[in-house]
């Protein structure tokens, strides 16, 4: 890849592999007390500060569980996550249902922590644990004729009390386009803060591509396909003039709703001032070379 990823975190902020044990989420641990350097930061260098458990994990946008912000941490308990199976398929050379436990025996958990920002003009910090998708994809072997990876959540009207209203069109889906899905940051995460990802964040496995909308981000994956086609996604199949497929993070490009110019930033008190957003959501040195010539306005 012409413009691969960095990893900016020194070597102290990231424990080793051998240190977490018995542990299956890596511990943030003593390293979030220090201050992470955000990974990926860009020229404008800016300490991240993380949110706090509590913002992150009552402050939340899962539809399935109503569309109330504090719907997803008041209802999302109901969700069965264990067992969980992950089927890949499509253009694959080792198609089948993955079971959670297998996967994340292959995977190598790590910590990253990234700016998340919702289309809504919100944003957040987030330390997840989690692994590349493209050590996922590697592991099934994606073909070479593959163009885009599709997701899709679980759909359960036992246990998702909002897929019983037609809000979207159930099940939520997701895609990115190849090299989006196999980016060094685009991650599967399982954990938040060194803890199992907690449901009404998207357990135990949730798609997290920081350049991107949050809604890209879909959470509770039973399946990941890779084709050739460019696969439907939720929020553009409900209005499609409103959410682009792309949906790449742009201060200069408005949502018909909201100006995407600034946002604000959840957890700073009631008198924080509205932040800038950047381009790409602060990762254009990471992914602004793999949408070179496109036209970003056409292709939001
Ligand atoms: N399955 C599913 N995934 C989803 C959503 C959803 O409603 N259903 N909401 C998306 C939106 S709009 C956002 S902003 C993020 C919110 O993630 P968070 O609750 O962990 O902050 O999840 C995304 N993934
Ligand atoms: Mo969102």
């Amino acid at each position: 890849m012409a413009n691969r990823w960095k990893n900016d975190l020194k070597d102290c902020d990231v424990t080793p592999e051998a240190a977490f044990l018995n542990r299956r989420q890596l511990m943030a641990g003593a390293a979030a007390g220090i201050g992470l350097a955000g990974i990926g930061s860009t020229a404008r260098a800016e300490t991240l500060e993380p949110n706090d458990w509590e913002d992150i994990t009552s402050y939340n946008n899962y539809y399935e569980f109503g569309t109330g912000k504090d719907d997803p941490a008041r209802y999302a308990h109901t969700l069965v996550t264990k067992p969980w199976t992950v089927k890949i398929d499509g253009m694959v050379d080792h198609p089948g249902d993955y079971a959670f436990d297998d996967i994340m025996a292959m995977m190598t958990v790590e910590e990253r922590l990234y700016r998340f920002r919702c289309v809504e003009a919100w944003s957040m910090v987030v330390p997840w644990n989690g692994f590349e998708l493209a050590d996922l994809l590697a592991m099934a072997g994606v073909q070479s004729g593959a163009k885009y990876i599709a997701f899709e959540t679980a759909n359960r009207p036992d246990e998702m009390p909002g897929v019983r209203y037609p809000v979207l069109d159930w099940p939520y889906v997701e895609g990115l386009r190849i090299d989006e899905a196999m980016h060094p940051l685009t991650i599967m995460a399982t954990g938040i803060y060194g803890k199992d990802i907690p449901n009404q964040n998207g357990a135990p496995l949730r798609l997290v591509v920081p350049w991107k909308y949050g809604f890209k981000s879909i959470k509770s994956i039973v399946r990941i396909t890779a084709t050739d086609k460019q696969p439907p996604t939720s929020w553009n199949k409900a209005n499609a003039s409103e959410y682009g497929f792309y949906s790449n993070v742009n201060p200069k490009v408005d949502h018909r709703r909201w100006s995407q110019a600034t946002e604000r930033r959840i957890g700073g008190g009631l008198f924080t001032k509205r932040q800038d957003t950047l381009m790409f959501n602060g990762y254009a040195n990471e992914v602004a070379g793999i949408y070179a010539g496109m036209d970003l306005r056409k292709n939001f």
